[in-house]
């Protein structure tokens, strides 16, 4: 007398990872990866580093600190420097927060070593 209910000689082991795959079980399938694609991609906060005016910093050395700290060319550094030297501000660049707080910590750094009032800022883009 036989008690399986298949009858097919061998018992089925109801769930599991040898077990058969229904065809909902996609998770599954796809190796259990989350594949569900995403309306909204994260974009993370991005922040402009403000360089401000003053009347004592030299323009040879806004113009070094624009190249040398934000990867400017010598005619792009000098273009930014001439603007902010006219407008009294102006965007040396646009990072996340945490790069653009460093660069700011640069600026402030280089111009405390040669006793430069020149100031940067944040804000966000
Ligand atoms: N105004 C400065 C000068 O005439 C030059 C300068 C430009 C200073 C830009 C700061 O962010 C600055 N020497």
């Amino acid at each position: 007398m036989q008690w399986v209910a298949s009858g097919s000689g061998a018992q089925q082991p109801p769930e599991g990872p040898a077990g058969p795959k229904g065809p909902t079980d996609q998770r599954e399938r796809e190796g259990g990866v989350a594949t569900r694609t995403r309306s909204k991609t994260a974009r993370p906060q991005r922040y402009k580093v403000l360089l401000y005016n003053d009347d004592y910093t030299p323009m040879e050395f806004v113009v070094a600190l624009l190249e040398q700290i934000f990867g400017k060319s010598p005619a792009a550094a000098t273009q930014i420097m001439l603007a902010i030297h006219r407008t009294g501000i102006g965007v040396a660049g646009v990072f996340v927060l945490e790069v653009a707080e460093t660069k700011v910590a640069s600026v402030h750094g280089a111009a405390e070593q040669r006793g430069y009032p020149l100031r940067a800022g944040l804000e966000k883009e």
